[in-house]
């Protein structure tokens, strides 16, 4: 009974010879704990206080200018065979990774508190759910870990009657891109990071456990650990589906999750429940769907566009005790982004806002802060079973040819739209804004494991027993001649979402096209929306030439994964291609 405690201490005993902090402190995760934490980042300047009548409860972090976002280039999946990590991760062999941050870890911690985390991924009584301990010399982390996971003594519990865990270690460093380095060893069921206090790369519970070292895990164990958001749509007639949504990052997961309906489904009963807006871990239930849980307890969500008009369930879910990153402040001492009323007077660098530096909030400031808070936040969210998913979709911003919606015709061939899928950047990784790259699932930075291995094993999914979502492709990002957005989005992506709902319930037949099943006349609800015919038509255009070029390019990309590509994926492209 001691002995899984024993080894998780001796570990964080290592870890401080190592380090060598001044203290270290076991968290709690109880609201003193979290008070004093803030209190003591008050004073270090961690934490700036943000207008408290208007914003109870919530403050301000500026990270270094140069630590602003993921940084995909100096993260390594660090697996024994290099094989095994694919073409799709940045490898190291395991000896040189460690010897690398041994180095780095060597006394960084020096005159400063070790935090040690421990977390449940997950409901804290599910068999989804996964353990880890991060361990810390970061405040900010801590605080963010606190909303973002089940953290503290009821983690701890579960951790000593499972008796496995996974171990992260993390040090804000000098903040020396130089010196920043993200590994990940799933064999060892570990995660080192190091030089970065920033989201993805520091809160090791989130992007590094719940999906790299989770996708790897979920392999062997016959799961799935996906960048998706998780929403339940229930009908007039109470009738709730869940959808699970693949998008790369800053592509709409956060909005799409806290839909609000447009008025006229408002009025006819229709509601929108979020489970989870970034990840999502399924597995086959005993009746053979899939059962979706969310691993996390908050929203690291992105701040620029979150408006009344876009996402007016984000605005009232961070009116209070959010940690916000990297946003602007208004006169009065309130936050800002680029979205919002009101003019910024500070910038996200704390200087005052000249237009001539760019934009005052960064284009990937975030807000940290509880699911609880989410107005529609799903009672079903804490269900230890999770939700069965009735269709998963996949998307991202694709300016052209891709149409707002299709759907794939089995599974096969919705395995194929998700390996194909392609976005434009984003500025949650450093690097280029705007240019086009294959996203599988959305998973490119998050994949721990061959991307070969990993098509086949979302094929293996595909049994006799099996009742499988539909899978389904979007995009809301297609654009006219004159640059802007074809299909008004947010909350009007209900009429798609609909739509889906009725095939799954197989009551409209849609039209079957050579890249998959599109709506048919008539069959997407456009009431109250003033969309032009020809630009309805353009965004269910299927431009034959086009789609030759797209399927050449997919077939290439897909070659990229040979000899691990499974055949059956090769071939299915090949039937598209040929339809
Ligand atoms: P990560 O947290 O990075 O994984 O991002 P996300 O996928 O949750 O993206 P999010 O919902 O935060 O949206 C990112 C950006 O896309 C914001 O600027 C939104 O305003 C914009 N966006 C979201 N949904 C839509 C949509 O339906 N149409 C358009 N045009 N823009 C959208
Ligand atoms: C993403 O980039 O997909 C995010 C933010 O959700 S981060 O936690 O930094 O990965
Ligand atoms: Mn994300």
């Amino acid at each position: 009974m001691t002995s899984m405690l024993d080894s998780l201490e001796r570990w964080v005993h290592d870890v401080a010879a190592m380090t060598r902090p001044a203290t270290i402190h076991w968290c709690d995760g109880s609201d003193t704990e979290y008070r004093t934490l803030v209190q003591q980042m008050l004073q270090s300047g961690d934490l700036i206080e943000l207008n408290q009548q208007t914003h109870p409860g919530c403050y301000l972090h500026r990270s270094s200018p140069s630590d602003v976002a993921r940084v995909e280039h100096l993260t390594f999946v660090c697996t024994k065979d290099e094989a095994d990590a694919g073409p799709n991760n940045h490898w190291m062999a395991p000896a040189d990774a460690h010897a690398k941050m041994d180095a780095l870890f060597e006394g960084c911690m020096e005159g400063r508190t070790m935090y040690v985390i421990p977390y449940c991924m997950g409901p804290i009584d599910s068999p989804l759910s996964r353990c880890g301990v991060e361990i810390t010399d970061s405040p900010y982390v801590v605080a963010n870990m606190r909303t973002m996971t089940r953290m503290g003594a009821a983690a701890l519990a579960r951790i000593e009657r499972e008796g496995h865990f996974v171990k992260g270690l993390h040090s804000t460093g000098e903040l020396d891109p130089e010196r920043r380095f993200i590994m990940h060893f799933p064999e060892e069921l570990s995660i080192q990071s190091y030089g970065s206090g920033y989201g993805g790369n520091a809160l090791l519970g989130k992007k590094c456990h719940a999906l790299r070292i989770a996708s790897h895990q979920a392999r062997s164990e016959g799961w799935l650990a996906e960048h998706m958001l998780i929403v339940g749509i229930e009908n007039p007639q109470g009738q709730t589906h869940y959808i699970a949504a693949a998008f790369p990052s800053a592509c709409g997961k956060t909005n799409l999750a806290m839909l609000i309906p447009p008025e006229g489904y408002r009025k006819a009963g229709w509601r929108v429940w979020t489970v989870g807006d970034d990840i999502c871990w399924m597995r086959p239930g005993a009746d053979g769907r899939l059962y979706a849980i969310n691993p996390e307890a908050g929203f690291f969500g992105v701040a620029p566009g979150t408006s009344d008009s876009s996402n007016p369930n984000a605005l009232t879910t961070i009116a209070r005790d959010t940690i916000f990153t990297n946003v602007a402040v208004t006169a009065d001492n309130q936050p800002w982004w680029e979205g919002l009323p009101g003019t910024p007077v500070t910038d996200w660098q704390g200087r005052p806002y000249d237009s001539a530096n760019g934009p005052a909030a960064h284009p990937n400031s975030r807000f940290t802060v509880s699911a609880k808070q989410c107005p529609t936040w799903s009672p079903k969210a804490e269900d230890a079973q999770g939700v069965p998913i009735s269709a998963i979709v996949f998307g991202g911003r694709r300016p052209s040819l891709l149409p707002l919606v299709m759907e794939a015709r089995d599974w096969t061939h919705g395995v194929l739209m998700g390996a194909a899928m392609g976005s434009e950047t984003t500025a949650a990784a450093t690097g280029a804004v705007g240019v086009l790259r294959r996203d599988s699932m959305a998973m490119k930075p998050f994949c721990g494991y061959h991307y070969g291995d990993y098509f086949s094993h979302w094929l293996s999914f595909d049994k006799p027993s099996a009742k499988l979502p539909k899978i389904f492709h979007v995009n809301w990002f297609r654009k006219g001649k004159d640059g802007k957005f074809l299909w008004p989005g947010f909350g009007e992506n209900l009429r798609v979402l609909e739509w889906m709902i009725a095939r799954v319930e197989n009551k409209v037949s849609g039209a079957e096209t050579p890249i998959g099943t599109l709506p048919a006349h008539g069959e997407l609800k456009l009431e109250g929306l003033n969309l032009p015919r020809e630009t309805l038509a353009e965004l269910l255009e299927v431009d034959q030439a086009g789609w030759q070029a797209e399927l050449h390019a997919i077939g290439e990309y897909l070659n990229s994964f040979a000899p691990r590509l499974p055949a059956r994926l090769r071939q299915e492209q090949q039937r598209v291609a040929q339809a």
